[in-house]
């Protein structure tokens, strides 16, 4: 059998990396509104991140940034005029508008699609559903360029089958890779695809009472359906609604998956034993680890400001140990850094710890899982990956450099403003299809 592997895709920082507060229940956003951002650091962060899983031997890929502010979409909403002018317009009649379309919410990778390994899928391909993010608005705008991005990284129907984004209304949220966990044997055996949902549309509805749930029962189950999985291997399990309410927005805040093993809050779910039960049905003869974080050594508020969870759970090449990359704040605060330092002295796979620094997406509620897409595939699926968007030594160089040359270093709101802004954010993003090799990609180029 050939040797199939997890690869990360993760989001490249866009230079309008801004904190406009945008995202209701995601506390980090809320509580850093208005704030300076960095957007030269943040990209650099990231790429940085990028760099140390690729030098820790794990296959790397990137997904570039969407077009920002995105006119089109304010021309749909009835402004005219030249981009600069309508740029203008916005500003004075709809601020929160701009801002909006301005986000450059697009590197939470995590929320760019569902992604189901051919080993799950009935026809043998890799599926994509880019995610219709429909319950904030600026993150509404992504899914169309989600769906452009991964079909040109992922361009070959023999092996990668591409979805359009769920519709539906107001129903349907689909949050995509955050609220989708997957536990297997080996990455190349069939998995147990473990969806996790905040509400439910219809029939009888659970409601959270604080902040609003993102992803429905319906958007994880129509997924499923059309990603070919098979039901026995298949678990719907409900979101704690009180982690929702506690800021836990996504349930990659509070756990995450690798192999055969759940890391995660006790309080991650709402009904726990339930849960296990039917994931040791589905995942059949062999051993889950269940790794539950007690409250009373990580208090839940505690989880979600370090952003514990929202860690990578990997296996580096050559070993079964899992190493855990964590943000920063997790080795900053006392008792979940305690609680690390345990865990690893303790029999479980988790046996390494690794700190990166992503402090600009943090502060926008984003922590290392956040920033990544995972995509399984076997050698013949990664042979069909188109190179360009291979993470490699050069490339990381030739995006620093790119990123000093057009990255402004503060960005606050009332610079959303200024026309610069547009033209700088252009020109970065024509230089970056020319290095990716994509030729006229966003629209802009098109005209
Ligand atoms: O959707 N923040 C993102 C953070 C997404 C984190 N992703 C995962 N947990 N997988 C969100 O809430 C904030 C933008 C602002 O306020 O400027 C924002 O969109």
């Amino acid at each position: 059998m050939s040797a199939t592997v997890e690869m990360n895709f993760d989001g490249l920082i866009g230079s309008t990396h801004n904190y406009a507060g945008l995202s209701q229940g995601n506390l980090a956003s809320t509580n850093n509104a208005e704030h300076v951002s960095r957007p030269r650091q943040a990209a650099k962060e990231g790429l940085a991140k990028m760099q140390r899983l690729h030098q820790l031997g794990l296959q790397q890929g990137i997904l570039i940034p969407h077009e920002r502010p995105h006119i089109p979409t304010l021309r749909k909403m009835g402004f005219s005029g030249t981009d600069q002018s309508i740029v203008e317009k916005v500003n004075k009649s709809a601020p929160g508008l701009l801002a909006r379309c301005y986000s450059a919410s697009s590197m939470w990778a995590a929320n760019a699609a569902t992604v189901s390994p051919g080993s799950d899928t009935a026809d043998g391909r890799v599926h994509f559903t880019p995610a219709n993010l429909k319950t904030m608005f600026h993150r509404s705008i992504e899914h169309g360029m989600t769906g452009d991005i991964l079909k040109a990284i992922f361009n070959n129907d023999k092996y990668f089958h591409h979805h359009d984004a769920l519709s539906g209304g107001i129903y349907l949220g689909d949050e995509g890779a955050a609220n989708h966990n997957r536990l297997c044997n080996a990455y190349g055996e069939q998995g147990v695809e473990l969806f996790v949902y905040g509400k439910k549309d219809f029939g009888s509805s659970t409601m959270t009472n604080r902040y609003p749930a993102r992803q429905s029962l319906e958007a994880s189950m129509a997924i499923a359906r059309k990603h070919g999985l098979a039901e026995s291997k298949t678990v719907m399990a409900l979101q704690s609604l009180e982690v929702i309410d506690a800021g836990g927005f996504h349930n990659d805040v509070v756990s995450v998956t690798n192999k055969n093993v759940l890391f995660m809050h006790e309080q991650a779910f709402a009904d726990k034993a339930n849960l296990f039960a039917k994931l040791n049905e589905a995942f059949g003869d062999t051993a889950l680890h269940f790794i539950e974080v007690p409250e009373d050594r990580v208090s839940l508020s505690d989880a979600i400001k370090s952003y514990l969870f929202n860690s990578q759970l990997v296996n580096l090449p050559g070993g079964e140990d899992m190493t855990l990359i964590l943000p920063m704040e997790s080795q900053e605060n006392k008792s979940v850094h305690s609680y690390l330092l345990d865990l690893i002295e303790q029999d479980t796979p988790i046996k390494h710890l690794e700190f990166v620094d992503v402090r600009q997406s943090m502060r926008n509620g984003g922590g290392p899982a956040c920033l990544r897409l995972r995509v399984v595939m076997n050698e013949q699926q990664l042979a069909a990956v188109n190179p360009s968007f291979l993470f490699t030594d050069r490339l990381f160089l030739t995006l620093n450099n790119w990123v000093d040359k057009h990255y402004r270093d503060e960005l606050c709101s009332t610079d959303l403003a200024d026309p610069a802004l547009l033209f700088e954010s252009r020109a970065a993003l024509d230089e970056l299809t020319q290095i990716m090799q994509l030729g006229s990609f966003y629209s802009f180029q098109k005209v």
